[in-house]
């Protein structure tokens, strides 16, 4: 519910994907911690312009990759966006979410991101409904590889496994999977139910359709484990009972 209001709070940005004429060859990688009002501005650009992303959770206190943005970058400052394309690094959403636009989208600037300052203030005051949840560490084992979920920023059920993975310090390959048609609004219950056709021009969405044989965000893929769940209060258990320390 909390998490819902926090999504209908930031008008529901981060929920339809129109994909980036561009797509990056190698994977973008971003630093950040899922309670960060700040953060929440590139991850919401990511899944508009259906882009995957490594993210590596910061959060406070977080020892396994918060020293390694202040080597990067020189600060402890998120997000962090490292594109290991064109070897940019940068801090500061808004310049993010202008560089995605510009390198990947290739379009104009959607009105809505060029108020910065009022995108800054509607993603802080969307967050108090979540307190601190997504924002400070908690003890973990370190996993050998790297997580994979298939999410968009607005999904409700989505938020708090991206919080608890990134109070675990997890780092999960996001496969973004954001909604293009109406059929995609129709909750995956009801779909199965109707036999409503699933598929989506997303390749993402497509993906997981093949490996899940429905669509059902989020998703979680941990090759460690060979483990697949697709529901979030299984794979806040999991998470829980594999990783937390
Ligand atoms: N102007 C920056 C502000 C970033 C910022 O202040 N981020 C906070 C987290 S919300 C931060 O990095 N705090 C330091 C810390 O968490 O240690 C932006 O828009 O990216």
């Amino acid at each position: 519910m909390a998490s819902s209001i926090t999504s209908a709070l930031r008008g529901w940005t981060g929920i339809n994907s129109n994909p980036a004429t561009l797509k990056p060859v190698k994977t973008l990688e971003l630093y950040e911690f899922e309670g960060c009002p700040f953060c929440r501005l590139p991850r919401e650009a990511l899944t508009e312009l259906d882009l995957d992303a490594i993210i590596y959770p910061c959060p406070k206190g977080g020892t396994r990759f918060r020293p390694k943005v202040v080597e990067m970058g020189g600060k402890a400052q998120f997000p962090f966006l490292v594109d290991p394309n064109t070897g940019a690094q940068m801090y500061e959403s808004m310049d993010i979410v202008a560089y995605l636009f510009d390198t990947y989208g290739q379009r104009p600037l959607p009105l809505k991101w060029r108020a910065g300052v009022l995108q800054k203030i509607s993603s802080m005051g969307s967050g108090i409904p979540r307190l601190t949840k997504g924002s400070f560490a908690r003890s973990s084992s370190a996993p050998a590889k790297n997580l994979e979920l298939y999410s968009f920023e607005a999904s409700p059920f989505s938020r708090p496994v991206r919080e608890l993975l990134c109070e675990l310090e997890l780092p999960y390959l996001l496969h973004n999977a954001g909604r293009t048609s109406v059929r995609d609004w129709v909750p995956p219950p009801v779909r199965d139910a109707l036999n409503i056709d699933a598929s989506s021009e997303l390749e993402n969405r497509k993906e997981l359709l093949e490996r899940a044989g429905r669509i059902s965000i989020p998703y979680l893929v941990d090759p460690n484990t060979d483990t697949e769940l697709g529901d979030s209060t299984d794979i806040l258990d999991y998470l829980y009972e594999t990783y937390s320390a």
